[in-house]
């Protein structure tokens, strides 16, 4: 656990001159990164780390700490010297914010992953989710233009995180051509922030690359997405602590690859001469309840037995089948997927089985409530 004040940015920042454990390295790359906290930008954190990469996360004020997904690479600000991951308070919401992060870090890239990202939430809260996803690239790519045009610096590159959502009902296999045909006001909100991606590229010649990602989970997946959440009732429900899984469609079918393989292609993408747009699929589609069987019967259950279908679940409008052709980035950018299906859902009910076991050890030591569903 840290304090995470966000005050380990050196005053200096601005300056050209970084730090890499302790030792100054003026050439090292700076990524800026939006939504560091969430499961993709936790992924992509260490990606870069890995290549040598200083990296700068935003992140946005809550009541409660919400950094548990990057906790194993914060370095607390007093050690700051040793840091090559920062964190520094701004919001999507906050124009201001995301302008004077730009002209403080000065990053050679901006991975813009930041979203209210739950399709079913964004039919509760529309307004707020059209704010954050659409407008909220929006004000991100105005502060970059803006500051390229303070600083000259034309050089900057800019990762929008777009989503396979947008084609919604459009039928697969969907490619770059593909026509959107959003269902949701997220996937509509994602289609907005796309063509301002477009926009701003074609208008101002800024480096700008949408990434079109299927879906893609881990076991740092948010628990009320799908998988994750099967996933976590499988160990909860094999050791003893849950017994029904309330769920809505089963027969949705999706293409699910690993979060791991997919920041690879954010990277990719802007390592290439010339900025462009790319779908990013394993190519296979799955429908829930094969999820649910692989899932299950992995562990020697039967989902039946403990899946209940809760209307609640379901969607004012469903995204029924979606299976990319991502063709043009395994040929352009030589990436493809390393983990397939069920080696995924196998890695996800794994670690939740041993997060459901040291559950159980605080609930028999009366530590915890052992609750029906995270
Ligand atoms: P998560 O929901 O796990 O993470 C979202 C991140 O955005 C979190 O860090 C969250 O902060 C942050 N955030 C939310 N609202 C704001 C705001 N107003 N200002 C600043 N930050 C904010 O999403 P993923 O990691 O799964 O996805 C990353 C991006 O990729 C998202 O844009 C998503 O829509 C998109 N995408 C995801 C796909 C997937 O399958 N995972 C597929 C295609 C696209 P906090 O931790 O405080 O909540
Ligand atoms: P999705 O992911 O909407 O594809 O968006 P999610 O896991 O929420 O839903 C996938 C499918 O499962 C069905 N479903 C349920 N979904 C949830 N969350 N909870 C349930 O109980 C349940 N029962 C059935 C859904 O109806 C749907 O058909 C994800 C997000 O990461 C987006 O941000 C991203 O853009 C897309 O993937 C690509």
């Amino acid at each position: 656990a840290t304090e995470n004040d966000s005050s380990n940015v050196g005053s200096g920042s601005g300056s050209g001159s970084h730090t890499v454990n302790g030792s100054a390295t003026p050439d090292c790359k700076i990524a800026l990164i939006t939504g560091i906290t969430g499961q993709d930008g936790s992924y992509l954190t260490e990606f870069l780390l890995n290549k040598g990469y200083e990296v700068h996360g935003l992140i946005r004020r809550s009541s409660n700490f919400n950094t548990q997904r990057i906790n194993h690479i914060y370095i607390d600000p007093h050690n700051a010297h040793k840091a090559r991951m920062k964190l520094h308070y701004a919001d999507l919401s906050d124009a201001s914010s995301l302008r004077r992060w730009l002209d403080t870090i000065r990053p050679h890239e901006v991975y813009n992953l930041a979203a209210q990202s739950h399709v079913a939430v964004s039919f509760e809260i529309p307004d707020y989710t059209a704010d954050v996803v659409a407008t909220g690239a929006l004000r991100l790519l105005e502060a970059l233009r803006s500051h390229i045009t303070a600083t000259g610096r034309t050089h900057v590159k800019y990762y929008q995180a777009g989503s396979s959502e947008m084609f919604g009902s459009t039928p697969p296999p969907q490619s770059e051509n593909t026509p959107f045909h959003p269902r949701s006001p997220y996937a509509a909100s994602k289609c907005a922030a796309h063509w301002y991606t477009v926009n701003y590229r074609e208008a101002y010649g800024i480096f700008a690359c949408n990434g079109i990602l299927f879906n893609h989970e881990s076991p740092r997946r948010g628990e009320n997405f799908v998988t994750r959440k099967i996933t976590r009732a499988v160990g909860r429900i094999k050791i003893g602590l849950q017994n029904k899984l309330f769920l809505g469609n089963l027969q949705a079918s999706r293409d699910w690859g690993f979060a791991g393989d997919y920041v690879e292609a954010m990277w990719m993408m802007l390592q290439q001469e010339k900025a462009d747009d790319y779908v990013v699929a394993t190519e296979e589609s799955h429908t829930v309840e094969e999820f649910l069987e692989v899932a299950f019967g992995y562990v020697g259950l039967k989902w039946k037995d403990h899946v209940v279908i809760d209307k609640r679940y379901f969607r004012p409008a469903e995204v029924d089948n979606l299976k990319g052709d991502s063709s043009k980035a395994r040929k352009v950018l030589g990436w493809k997927p390393r983990v397939g299906f069920e080696q995924l859902v196998k890695m996800m009910v794994d670690e939740d089985m041993e997060l459901a076991k040291r559950e159980k050890v605080l609930v028999d030591a009366g530590y915890m409530d052992a609750q029906q569903q995270p």
